[in-house]
């Protein structure tokens, strides 16, 4: 439960109805039509995710906490001084507080997370076990120019966190403008500390957006009845599927929801047609090798220091600087 005498104040740039609506509008006008992954994470899409990352299938969470756990020591040395921790989609915080644990002297902690209710929930937790650090947290679209509050301690360099594989959710134009706010927001002697999921055989990805519990087909679904609460539009979420497929030539999961039937969904005034077995594309999820990383944060003038990978290259964790 969030309580006003522990919350610490927030930065609150939530999306408006209107945004949400504008974009749900440009996607189904869209050729083939697609939606916003950022919308997946309502209270109910934050809670759905949490459970995929205790699927037995989707190992990337459980794979990168133990990365994180075996690597700290020698990430808190390869770390300059980064008193200020800026992370970007913090979710539910267990990897905040392995980092936090093991960094040396971090003074303030700025969180930026679309979902109100997640942030609101791992904050709390945060503060109560890291009491002598400033919790700044800010609720946003990372996607769109994020100001970064300035702790109230001068707090040295920034230390950029983005752990999850995040990143693959963005198309490569758009990883590499949210890379270079990164490098914004990280300054000249700043560095980051980056999530990715690793190529690896198609099965073993594909299973983790396909788990046997259905989780994550719930998930994928829940966008459709986030949108029809907040935006209006009467999707019949009994209406579509969920699909995702690993894409080889693409090194990436396509998730998109397939329309089950022909069927209309009106949304503002408008009416939009889906023929039976239409896909419509919600999500990508990239995974990369060293080469095609190192090529995308080129783009935004960054290079990797150091990196450590998961036993078989499962997952890596890259330290990164302008
Ligand atoms: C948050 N993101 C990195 C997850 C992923 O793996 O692409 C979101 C997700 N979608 C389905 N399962 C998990």
């Amino acid at each position: 439960m969030t309580n006003a005498a522990t919350m610490p104040p927030l930065t609150d740039l939530h999306p408006t109805p209107d945004d949400i609506l504008g974009d749900t509008l440009e996607g189904l006008s869209s050729t083939p039509k697609r939606l916003s992954s950022k919308y997946f994470y309502d209270a109910r899409g934050s809670h759905l995710f949490e459970q995929i990352t205790r699927q037995p299938e989707y190992y990337l969470t459980r794979v990168e906490l133990a990365l994180l756990e075996a690597s700290m020591p020698a990430i808190a040395a390869a770390v300059n001084d980064c008193p200020h921790v800026v992370e970007y989609g913090s979710g539910s915080g267990r990897k905040t507080r392995l980092l936090l644990a093991g960094l040396t002297d971090p003074v303030a902690y700025t969180p930026i997370e679309i979902s109100r209710s997640a942030l609101l929930a791992s904050v709390e937790r945060l503060a109560e076990a890291f009491p002598g650090i400033e919790m700044l947290p800010v609720c946003a679209d990372f996607t769109q120019p994020v100001p970064v509050p300035r702790p109230e301690r001068e707090a040295g360099h920034t230390l950029v966190f983005f752990p999850g594989s995040t990143l693959g959710n963005f198309t490569a134009d758009a990883a590499e403008s949210l890379l270079c706010s990164m490098r914004k927001t990280m300054g000249a002697r700043g560095q980051a500390l980056v999530g990715i999921d690793l190529v690896k055989d198609a099965a073993t990805i594909e299973a983790a957006y396909n788990d046997a519990a259905g989780v994550t087909a719930a998930f994928t679904l829940n966008l459709l009845t986030r949108l029809n609460r907040d935006v209006g539009t009467n999707f019949q979420p009994d209406g579509f599927r969920h699909q995702a497929r690993y894409v080889s030539e693409r090194e990436r999961i396509e998730t998109c929801l397939v329309s089950t039937r022909d069927q209309e969904v009106q949304v503002d005034g408008r009416r939009f047609h889906f023929q039976d077995g239409e896909a419509m594309q919600v999500e990508y999820s990239h995974k990369y090798t060293d080469a095609s990383f190192q090529a995308l944060i080129a783009r935004a003038g960054l290079k990797v220091v150091e990196r450590w990978n998961a036993p078989g290259d499962a997952f890596g964790l890259r330290l990164l600087q302008p």
